[in-house]
């Protein structure tokens, strides 16, 4: 089984611009292949794993991936996937962007020598623009460019020529890469398309049609309920553990439906065909296990966090489903905690009655006194049953933290003010 083989079996090819040419390069040797990303915020989102999974398993299988920041491409803004002009973000902005995103990939790909980063404004703000219109832009046809599909979808709310202009920025770059390290193929998601074929018209336009260059795309990520994927209920599954704690990050894949969960151990693990296999029967035969979607959450938590954050996300987890929260220290209650309501605290011992008034937990002094006696309260985890009781923020937590549950699930984290 080759890498095209295995991403067919994956469910990981969509368009290919030359599937059997491609099939013989990487069966006849090891390539190089580029995948780009744009700095427009501080963090990847699970969105970008999954052309960067991809990458991993080219790097895994003997080829030599390019990774691209985008330091000049995310200063103008691609326009796929997008119905509205964008905001240009300041320079400051953009490096600090690609310097956190840069950080990132190191994490995910390793510093050693079989991967190699790259950034595009190395060489595109080389180019002067005479430059640009005379070698460049003279390449690329008018018509082409409006026929793309993410240019033809704005031509009506409209596109500026910062943006028009932007799959010439991306085709450069696959000129450069192919020039200089002989990258032979661009990965993307669907809506890296028009780029990607803009870059190989490029490349055969300046080197010859003989110039052997080849792009993937790879299928939109669907869910089986319609929804958007990647999206939790606090928006964006980021890969940033001070954006999504890794306890979040683990939750979010431990909670797939039974009808996703294979095609995600196909697409953000490394799990072979056999094991993928033998959890889709357990899938099948035994769903209530989840067995497959709690080895999906530990593979995907452990390539992206690390084993030890993914022992704390379990610990976490097994301690909320328990009840008993004693044994988490401060920094796992704020990560288990951290999206829930907040509520404020002084650090001084306070009545239990006072303290769900005083923070509108329960909406009245007599709901409050209810709450209590009929056990629907429980603080830090214990049950408390006596309206008299006093609560001493400084007991828990390092003193920094109350957590108080109304009912069966209702959660408030009360932070006490230092
Ligand atoms: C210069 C810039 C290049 C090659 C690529 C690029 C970035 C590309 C882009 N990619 C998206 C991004 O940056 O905008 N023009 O957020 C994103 N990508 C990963 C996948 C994607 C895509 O990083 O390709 O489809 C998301 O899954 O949207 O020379």
């Amino acid at each position: 089984m080759n890498i095209i083989d295995e991403l067919t079996w994956r469910g990981a090819l969509n368009q290919q611009t030359d599937a059997e040419g491609l099939n013989k390069l990487v069966t006849d040797k090891k390539i190089s292949l580029y995948c780009g990303v744009d700095p427009t915020g501080d963090s990847m989102h699970i969105g970008h794993l999954i052309p960067f999974m991809m990458m991993k398993r080219f790097q895994l299988a003997g080829h030599h991936p390019y990774i691209l920041i985008g330091g000049a491409t995310g200063a103008i803004g691609d326009p796929s996937g997008r119905n509205s002009e964008r905001v240009l973000q300041t320079m400051e902005q953009v490096d600090a962007n690609a310097e956190a995103l840069a950080a990132q990939m190191t994490k995910l790909f390793g510093a050693d020598a079989e991967v190699t980063m790259v950034n595009n404004y190395d060489w595109l703000s080389q180019i002067s623009l005479l430059e640009f219109l005379r070698d460049f832009g003279k390449n690329f046809n008018l018509n082409t460019m409006l026929a793309k599909d993410v240019v033809a979808s704005r031509l009506e709310v409209g596109i500026s020529f910062t943006e028009f202009t932007y799959q010439i920025l991306q085709s450069i770059d696959f000129l450069h890469l192919f020039e200089k390290h002989g990258v032979q193929l661009q990965i993307g998601g669907g809506d890296q398309w028009g780029n990607i074929t803009a870059g190989i018209d490029l490349i055969h336009r300046m080197k010859g049609n003989q110039a052997e260059v080849y792009g993937l795309t790879i299928p939109l990520m669907l869910k089986a309920d319609g929804t958007k994927f990647g999206k939790s209920a606090g928006g964006a599954v980021w890969l940033n553990p001070e954006k999504t704690s890794p306890y979040e990050f683990y939750q979010f894949w431990l909670n797939q439906d039974d009808r996703d969960v294979v095609k995600y151990l196909k697409y953000f693990t490394f799990l072979d065909e056999n094991e993928i296999e033998l959890l889709a029967q357990e899938v099948a035969t035994q769903p209530e296990k989840r067995s497959a979607q709690k080895r999906l959450a530990e593979e995907v938590t452990t390539f992206v966090h690390g084993p030890a954050e993914l022992k704390e996300a379990q610990k976490i987890t097994e301690a909320l489903f328990s009840g008993d929260l004693q044994d988490l220290n401060a920094q796992e209650i704020s990560q288990a905690f951290g999206k829930m309501p907040t509520v404020e605290l002084s650090p001084e011992p306070i009545n239990v009655v006072e303290l769900l008034v005083g923070t509108k937990i329960s909406p009245s002094k007599r709901q409050a006194r209810e709450d209590v006696s009929n056990g629907a309260i429980t603080i830090n985890g214990i049950r408390v049953t006596e309206v008299a009781t006093m609560i001493d923020p400084k007991d828990h937590f390092d003193g920094q933290f109350v957590v108080i549950r109304r009912g069966k699930k209702k959660y408030f984290l009360g932070k006490v003010s230092q």
